[in-house]
């Protein structure tokens, strides 16, 4: 029994140093998407207590009521069998629970996968980013620009990622932001966010991807839109152009700082947009450029135009 005590005083102090390893990110978010998930974890976290308080007050209940004590020898308990108010009760309440979450959970879905709440009306900022092992690529079309490992956003634009891998699944996730979502081989996956406040947010890989996944972070840098223009502006005229061959340089597995240039990847290697046959979750695509360009080659002959494009990027 002493040794059980022990263990469990250890186990606990161990839990709690290590939940005090970082700050809680996700539930201090800085943005519609990020503001939603965090209330749905606070309404899960809630429940969850209401039921464990519930339990731990009705089991002490039944063990003050129904303790041992003395009964004649020939005393024998009543036979009950099939109470309908306990039953009723039993099932209908993990019902209701389950239902509650399930309504909540497909709603927020639903959010999270559409533009970001107050931002329905703006144009959003397409940043195409990619994985390679074990960095993060940024190429933002619309400025003509490249970075590695960090990701300068404006506050008032909402954000439309678009996320593919150079080598295996990666998981592009910023804590404050919104939830996480998978990048792949061979394939694009959107996903928008906007930032509220302007500030410094961690941003990383979520999927295991080799040795070097530990380090496969990015930094964040909300600011306004001047400040991001002038930037914009200040990279154009002093960063170097990214080259293919440079580039090619820059896939090599490792890690890398912080790099920007001018140009993008999508120059030479253009993301893998193409769709596959069932794809559903590509179609809330407004961007001009991009629309046009899927609707070409929808029209056109799908296979012959996927071939061409998995060429490539293919290996
Ligand atoms: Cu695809």
């Amino acid at each position: 029994m002493k040794l059980k005590l022990a263990l469990f005083a250890l186990m606990m102090s161990v839990l709690t140093v290590l939940t005090g390893c970082e700050p809680l990110t996700v539930l201090d978010p800085k943005g519609p998407q990020a503001a939603r998930l965090a209330s749905d974890i606070w309404i899960t976290m809630f429940m969850m207590a209401g039921i464990v308080i519930a339990v731990c007050v009705w089991l002490v209940i039944m063990l003050v009521k129904y303790r041992a004590s003395k009964q004649p020898a020939d005393y024998e308990p009543p036979h009950i069998e099939g109470n309908p108010w306990v039953e009723g009760i039993l099932v209908g309440i993990p019902v209701i629970i389950v239902a509650i979450l399930s309504v909540i959970s497909v709603q927020s879905n639903y959010i999270v996968e559409s533009a970001p709440k107050g931002y329905e009306d703006k144009e959003p900022l397409v940043v195409y980013a990619s994985s390679s092992d074990w960095k993060w690529h940024f190429s933002y079309p619309e400025q003509d620009i490249e970075t590695v490992n960090y990701l300068y956003i404006p506050t008032d634009r909402p954000l439309e990622f678009r996320l593919y891998s150079h080598g295996p699944i990666t998981s592009f996730w910023i804590p404050q932001l919104g939830g996480q979502k998978y990048a792949m081989n061979d394939h694009v996956t959107t996903l928008h966010l906007a930032a509220d406040v302007e500030g410094d947010f961690m941003g990383r890989n979520a999927n295991f991807s080799g040795k070097g996944f530990a380090e496969n972070k990015f930094d964040v840098t909300a600011m306004s839109q001047q400040e991001f223009d002038e930037w914009v502006k200040e990279v154009k005229e002093t960063a170097d152009p990214l080259t293919e061959e440079k580039f090619e340089e820059l896939l090599e597995p490792g890690h890398l700082g912080r790099m920007t240039f001018t140009g993008t990847q999508q120059q030479f290697l253009p993301a893998p947009e193409h769709h596959h046959e069932g794809d559903k979750y590509e179609e809330h695509d407004k961007n001009k450029d991009g629309h046009e360009e899927k609707q070409d080659h929808h029209a056109a002959s799908d296979k012959e135009s996927d071939e061409k494009k998995h060429k490539n990027h293919n290996e």
